[in-house]
């Protein structure tokens, strides 16, 4: 397949009349991407896009070198499938990955976004949580967690077998980003890696050095968080309450001889050897216990009850988590710092996001799964390379299945009929195409599971969002954004809103059609 950068070459004269190159244009080197997502990292918890929790200096540079898309969204909010609609720009009834139930392999012998710069001449590299079952196809280096992975001491599947990192998630998993760009990869050829972290999934266990971080911050709970669920019934029926479901041993670390079943397991079990806390070393389980100890005493000492006792949880998740930032925002400044010494800067597109937004308790909520904003939306931040003078927001509604044609129309490749996102190129040169898209598809598949997350899709334009829950319910919502961007008041069926709701259910059908999706047939 040939390359095609005509759309970044200068133009400036290159040949004289008489043949002879006189002045020869500096040539530019294809670029190359460097692709660096999270998992559940909220919008709200960086501060290029939210000030009230935390400072990000790290990400915020990359906005200010760059753009910051304001309404990026995704199309499915959960790891497996958003990380398939990142590999092949398809809506998940089309990659065949909806959901993250146990066994599913993603289908690596469909057209993927890796195969296609593979085949266009690109190195390709993926290094992290990977989460679509079996092995990576088309990377050139991988080297992945094994399912959700582990905050220390992690093991990482390799074309060579498993091995045993010593140390925390976020440092390694930047180590080996490293090691590939210094001394692993083809320098002869232009290169697309994926660097994906566990961090900041639950059960938000921060690195030792940064676990004294935001212990004297008391944060303002969200003014929905005691939000009762009215006229919303999948909203009342999920279990991610941080009130009810977030649990004392594995979320919030308060480890003692109470019995929390399953979960406690997942955070000590086999004689303390395993789990998420099982497995640290002694040198980490005295940094942590030290940490800790301390505030199990206090916990216990204080017997709170009922509102208290779940504002101290609140307290607790926010506090865990932003550490588990702080470590994430350090480590992607130190991966900057290398594409800059290496010289990789000006010819690189990198790109943050996360798998899907997240919950800092509106609603009451952790997790993600629903089509209400604060998980519907993800973060998304590119610093540019050279050639792409705009700076700023980017306003215009996007959405995962677009990274894929994106990262093709950059490699100056080109990007196959049966990709459903559009690339995001024109945008990164802050034009303003006329016919830019005026609505988002959106289908949640995984239930009954986890969190007891209804299934349902939606659809959402600029101003307003229609969803349809749907198997064991059959309830629509239907919320103006403009008036209530909490989504509290669901106005479906009120006097006033027939013609709303007969456009939005018209626009749904269009999508279903558009995407083809064979939801369509069973309604
Ligand atoms: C795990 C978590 C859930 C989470 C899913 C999916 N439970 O099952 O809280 O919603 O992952 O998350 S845990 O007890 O194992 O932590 S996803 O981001 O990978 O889709
Ligand atoms: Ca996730």
């Amino acid at each position: 397949m040939a390359l095609n950068y005509s759309y970044l070459l200068p133009v400036a004269g290159l040949v004289t009349l008489n043949g002879c190159t006189q002045k020869k244009a500096p040539e530019r080197k294809p670029l190359n991407i460097v692709y660096i997502m999270t998992d559940d990292h909220s919008y709200q918890t960086m501060s290029c896009y939210d000030k009230r929790y935390t400072h990000t200096p790290n990400l915020d540079r990359i906005a200010e070198e760059g753009v910051k898309f304001t309404n990026s969204f995704v199309c499915n909010s959960l790891s497996g499938p958003s990380r398939a609609v990142l590999l092949t720009g398809k809506h998940s009834h089309k990659n065949g990955y909806t959901d993250n139930e146990g066994g599913k392999i993603f289908n690596g012998q469909q057209q993927t976004v890796q195969q296609l710069l593979q085949e266009g001449g690109y190195q390709t590299a993926m290094i992290g949580k990977w989460h679509l079952g079996g092995t990576p196809t088309c990377f050139d280096y991988w080297t992945i967690l094994p399912a959700q992975g582990d905050y220390y001491n992690p093991d990482f599947i390799t074309p060579e077998g498993t091995v045993r990192h010593e140390g925390y998630v976020t440092n390694i998993i930047t180590d080996l980003s490293i090691d590939w760009l210094r001394n692993k990869r083809d320098t002869t050829k232009p290169f697309c890696m994926f660097v994906h972290h566990k961090a900041i999934h639950r059960n938000w266990m921060g690195d030792t050095a940064d676990l004294a971080l935001f212990e004297d911050r008391t944060f303002e709970m969200p003014e929905n968080f005691w939000d009762d669920y009215k006229g919303r019934v999948a909203a009342a029926k999920q279990e991610m309450s941080i009130d009810k479901d977030m649990t004392m041993i594995y979320d919030l670390k308060m480890l003692d001889d109470q019995v929390d079943d399953h979960y406690r397991s997942i955070y000590i079990r086999d004689n303390g050897t395993q789990g998420t806390y099982g497995r640290m070393n002694e040198a980490q389980r005295t940094a942590w216990d030290k940490h800790y100890k301390p505030i199990i005493k206090e916990f216990k000492k204080a017997k709170l009850k009922g509102k208290a006792l779940a504002e101290w949880k609140y307290q607790r998740y926010m506090r865990d988590y932003l550490k588990t930032v702080k470590s994430l925002d350090d480590n992607v400044g130190r991966l900057l710092k290398e594409l800059e010494e290496e010289g990789l800067l000006d010819n690189t597109l990198i790109v943050y996001a996360s798998d899907q937004g997240f919950y800092m308790g509106e609603h009451g909520w952790f997790d993600k799964r629903f089509m209400y904003e604060e998980s519907m939306r993800t973060p998304l931040i590119m610093r540019l390379p050279e050639g792409f003078d705009y700076r700023g927001d980017v306003p215009q509604l996007v959405q995962n299945i677009d990274y894929a044609p994106t990262f093709l129309e950059l490699a100056g490749l080109p990007v196959p009929e049966d990709i459903q996102g559009v690339s995001l190129v024109p945008l990164l040169k802050g034009e303003k195409p006329a016919d830019w898209r005026k609505s988002l598809y959106y289908h949640f598949y995984e239930y009954p599971a986890e969190h007891s997350v209804c299934r349902h899709y939606g659809v959402r334009t600029e101003r307003y969002k229609l969803i349809h829950f749907y198997n064991d319910i059959d309830e629509w919502e239907l919320y103006d954004l403009q008036e209530d961007p909490s989504e509290m008041n669901n106005l479906y069926g009120k006097p006033g809103t027939e013609e709303i709701t007969k456009e939005l259910k018209a626009e749904l059908e269009r999508l279903q059609v558009f995407y083809d999706d064979p939801i369509r047939e069973k309604n």
